[in-house]
């Protein structure tokens, strides 16, 4: 990235990356990953621009072939003439680097395509963590006009399935193994996914996993209209993939038709929304609990000269 590019401003930044400059689009993404005043000022920019492309969100257990079907995905895409950005998001990681390596490598026969932007995504410094920047990576990418955006995440956690679960479809990927499907289902994946993969069908076990899921699936079964889809793919070989596909445009096409994609991004933006309150009053509260004024205070209370909600009331009501 030469220095130019670096010091562009937000405005110039995006700019570029509307005319199809990878490097800025790079560059817009680093800032948000920042965090403080340069990300507010991108956020600013693309959040008006941003709502037309489609998200796809794959999840699952670590080495459960994600990468692999993400880059599967990208084929079909780009062999339909669109483009396509692709967002590999490990929470449990703070830093981009290592264990991102084997994505890079393996989606390198992508690497010299122009209509592919492949990233990782650590937080450097976005206050809220990778849940709060992943929406705005994804703005990002939103805003440069790419329609198809691809975000796949490590691990079945808490925050990694918020992240998943952040996308217009998600995809939960289980390997073929005795207890996975039932791992996935106490992790909250079933409540998650929109499609299951069961992936790695040319291992022993893939049938039975499908049925697990199946059997899971039925137990709770709500009056929802749309019952996850099990797809069986094994990813080294692209066979099912074909299938993946058209299920997720299934999964698009039942959205738009009942207006539940508008329903499902209004939720997505009210739970941005209460997650980025919560997270400023958490900044508040911390400040607040340093300094010289909580060091007066806490010695009031230490002297029981105050107790400790009133001292509380003083640092928070000023
Ligand atoms: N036999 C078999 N191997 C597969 C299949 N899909 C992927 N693999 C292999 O499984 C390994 C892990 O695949 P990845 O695509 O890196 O899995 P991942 O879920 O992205 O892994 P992490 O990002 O580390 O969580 C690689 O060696 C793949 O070649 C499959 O369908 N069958
Ligand atoms: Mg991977």
């Amino acid at each position: 990235m030469s220095r130019r590019t670096r010091e562009r401003d937000p405005a110039d930044l995006l700019d570029a990356a509307r005319q199809g400059d990878r490097g800025s689009l790079a560059r817009l993404i680093t800032l948000v990953e920042e965090g403080g005043e340069r990300a507010r000022a991108v956020g600013r920019l693309t959040f008006p621009l941003a709502g037309n492309a489609y998200t796809a969100g794959i999840t699952g257990p670590t080495g459960s072939g994600k990468s692999t079907l993400t880059e599967r995905l990208i084929s079909i895409i780009r062999g339909a003439g669109d483009e396509v950005g692709v967002l590999a998001v490990d929470p449990s990681s703070p830093f981009s680097g290592g264990a991102f390596l084997g994505d890079r490598v393996r989606m390198q026969q992508h690497a010299t395509d122009e209509g592919v932007f492949i990233r990782s995504m650590a937080t450097r410094g976005h206050l809220g963590g990778l849940a709060l920047a992943t929406p705005e990576a994804i703005r990002v990418l939103d805003a440069a006009g790419i329609p198809w955006v691809l975000v796949e995440t490590v691990g079945v956690g808490q925050v990694e399935i918020e992240i998943a679960g952040s996308a217009d479809t998600t995809v939960v990927v289980v390997p073929p193994g005795s207890g996975d499907a039932m791992q996935a289902s106490k992790a909250g994946l079933l409540e998650a996914a929109d499609i299951f993969v069961v992936n790695k069908a040319d291992r022993p076990g893939a049938a039975e996993t499908r049925r697990d899921l199946e059997f899971m699936l039925h137990l709770s079964a709500s009056d929802l209209e749309w019952t996850p889809p099990i797809v069986m793919t094994v990813a080294s070989t692209g066979d099912g993939i074909d299938d993946l596909w058209k299920t997720i445009a299934d999964h698009r096409a039942f959205l738009a038709e009942r207006g539940l994609l508008e329903k499902r991004r209004a939720q997505r933006l009210a739970e941005e929304l209460r997650h980025v309150v919560s997270q400023r009053v958490e900044h508040l509260a911390y400040e607040r609990c340093q300094g010289p004024d909580f060091d007066r205070l806490l010695n009031d209370v230490l002297e029981r000269r105050l107790d400790p909600y009133a001292a509380a009331a003083r640092l928070v009501d000023g």
